[in-house]
């Protein structure tokens, strides 16, 4: 079958690197893959999935896979895109009903899987579809193939692009779908504002069907050239003796074969470095030397941290372990990519900041009172002297298309623009801006253009229904909705329950339903055991308390800012580093 690929800009981009140079290393068994042969294997996988429709027309299709962090993860995901079609990326720790769930919803037309994920594949397969997509198990690449010349024609992506689940405020996840010029945009945006370059070595620990772990750990180092480096699933003493790896002494080292690189680009979440500080202390001496020199500027060029607020005692704990390395915070969202940044410049790293819109994006704040457009300047309301909080809104080639097959909730999210522009997508996160003496003066050129003037703080949600725990987002009213079909819970309120480790822990206040449970006791251990089958282990509750009453207003809702503090107080603060 055909050796040629759309001529889309991330294979442009792909063909363009140094054929020798590594784009992809499994940490464990430090198997590699060079770039030349990146684009060989996605036409030989593109073909396979033809072969199996039946037909070289996908456009626009679906197609679904659970596949471990990998080069084949990369491969697939690259060979979806070059059929036109709209990659759908599984987390294979999701049970069969959520993965049953995105498959019925996204109208997935096939589902591909590794050797090592079928059995998942074929349970999911097995629960009731409303439409049994094709499954084609894909084997594993070795490396090392022969560069096979590929042509790159027809430049018309279609409809190629990228569909992530994501729980919101809705009872049941929504497939936020990103095409591949939204892709593209915000790798080019990332690109200029963190200068990713060839020369880039990233440790790559995060899930694979999120934003974070796909644009920001893998979409974009693939354009600029970078290595990236998969140890999955994470862990902490893991991480920190890959990191320690090529500052150990050949004495130090148990197995010096292959020789490791140094890491220079690291990004993942709070709770991710909340673990390593806490783990440093316990690995010995030699170790601990090793990963501080490993993580101080001169080696990590760059340690992001986003996806939840950043803690300031985290973010200064690792200044110190790294003699100096100030961890740049950003914002982002699955909906519009990375959104804000705080800047290369040291000096533009403010503690508690998101920083400034990246590159080709749009923001705006809306005021959550008088819902008035809040112009720079008018930060400060002169009557009471506060500081006015707002919406983030925000718009550009970076943001998604729409909500699959949900155009209610598409319409609902964007506000119209007055200025005859494009309508503004309304992230629910609530910000201030404020001038930062010293802050916004950098002298790099990539810098020069998006770091200047006031910085955004971020200041919560407007959603109480909308929780983050480690950075994974959890609907609310998704577990209440999964809890009310047990039969031991009669009414559930599910809380944001603040949290050192996480940020925010899920909490669940519980009535019984006392036909089913005459005894009126039921455990956390018990709750878990019933929700395991239904929902992922993140979402499960982590802490719950049984109740008689839950209190509500005259309209019978909840205030949930209220209760969390009336029920879990206990549970503040307990478990910071
Ligand atoms: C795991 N557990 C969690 C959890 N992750 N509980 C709450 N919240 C989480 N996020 C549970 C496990 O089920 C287990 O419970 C217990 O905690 C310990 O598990 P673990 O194995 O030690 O945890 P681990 O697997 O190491 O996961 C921690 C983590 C992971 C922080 C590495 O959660 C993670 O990768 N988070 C990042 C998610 C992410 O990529 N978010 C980006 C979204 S995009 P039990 O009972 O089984 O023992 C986005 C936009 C943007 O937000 O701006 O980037
Ligand atoms: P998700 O829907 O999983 O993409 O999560 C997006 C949400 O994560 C945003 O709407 C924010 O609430 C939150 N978020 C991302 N980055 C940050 C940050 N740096 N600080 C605070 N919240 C953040």
């Amino acid at each position: 079958m055909a050796s040629t690929l759309p001529q889309l800009p991330v294979f442009e981009a792909i063909a363009r690197h140094d054929p020798n140079s590594t784009v992809v290393i499994h940490s464990n068994s430090g198997r590699t893959f060079r770039y030349g042969e990146l684009l060989g294997d996605v036409c030989k996988t593109r073909n396979r999935i033809y072969e199996k429709a039946g037909k070289t027309d996908l456009e626009g299709e679906r197609i679904a896979f659970l596949i471990e962090n990998s080069y084949d993860y990369v491969v697939t995901l690259l060979a979806v895109l070059a059929a036109r079609s709209i990659a759908v990326p599984l987390s294979p720790a999701f049970p069969a009903l959520e993965l049953q769930y995105i498959l019925n919803h996204s109208e997935a037309s096939m589902l591909l899987s590794s050797a090592k994920f079928a059995p998942q594949a074929k349970k999911v397969l097995s629960t009731q579809l409303n439409e049994r997509p094709d499954y084609l198990q894909l084997s594993k690449f070795q490396g090392g193939a022969s560069h096979e010349p590929v042509t790159l024609e027809g430049a018309d992506p279609g409809e190629a692009g990228m569909m992530l689940y994501t729980s919101g405020t809705t009872n049941r996840p929504k497939g936020v779908l990103l095409p591949q010029s939204v892709m593209t945009a915000q790798a080019h945006s990332l690109i200029h504002a963190w200068e990713y370059a060839p020369k880039d070595h990233l440790l790559h620990v995060l899930p694979l069907h999120h934003i974070h772990g796909t644009i920001n750990a893998l979409f974009t180092p693939l354009f600029s050239g970078s290595t990236i480096e998969f140890q999955f699933p994470f862990n902490a003493d893991a991480v920190w003796r890959r990191l320690a790896a090529p500052f150990l002494t050949p004495d130090q080292v148990p197995d010096p074969s292959p020789p490791k690189k140094p890491i220079t680009f690291f990004t993942v979440v709070p709770t991710v470095y909340s673990r390593l500080l806490a783990t440093h202390k316990l690995l010995p001496p030699d170790l601990q030397a090793a990963t501080r020199l490993a993580i101080s500027p001169r080696n990590l060029r760059l340690s992001i941290s986003g996806s939840a607020a950043l803690p300031t005692p985290i973010k200064r704990s690792w200044t110190d372990l790294s003699s100096g390395n100030i961890l740049l915070e950003r914002f982002g969202m699955t909906e519009v990519g990375m959104a804000l940044s705080c800047g290369l410049s040291p000096a533009d790293r403010v503690d508690g900041s998101v920083g400034w819109p990246l590159p080709g994006v749009e923001a705006r704040l809306v005021d959550i009172e008088t819902d008035a457009i809040i112009q720079p300047g008018q930060e400060i309301d002169p009557t009471t002297g506060r500081e006015r909080a707002g919406e983030i809104q925000l718009r550009g080639p970076t943001i998604f298309r729409e909500y699959w097959r949900n155009p209610e909730a598409t319409a609902k999210e964007f506000a119209p623009a007055t200025d005859g522009g494009k309508a503004w997508f309304k992230t629910g996160d609530v910000a201030v801006r404020r001038p930062v003496a010293g802050a916004g003066e950098s002298d790099i050129p990539s810098q020069r253009d998006w770091t200047r003037g006031d910085m955004y703080f971020i200041l919560g949600r407007r959603s109480a229904d909308i929780i983050k725990s480690g950075g994974e987002k959890v609907s609310a009213l998704e577990i209440e909705r999964e809890m009310l079909a047990l039969p031991q819970v009669a009414e559930v309120a599910v809380l944001a329950v603040p949290s050192g480790k996480w940020g925010q822990k899920v909490g669940a206040v519980v009535i019984l339903d006392k036909e089913n449970v005459p005894e009126g006791r039921w455990s956390a251990l018990e709750m878990r055991r019933a929700l395991k089958t239904r929902l992922v282990n993140y979402k499960i509750p982590q802490v719950l308390r049984v109740v008689d009453h839950i209190p509500r207003n005259a309209m019978g809702k909840i205030n949930k800012k209220l209760l969390v503090k009336e029920i879990f107080q206990d549970e503040f603060s307990g478990d910071e580093i």
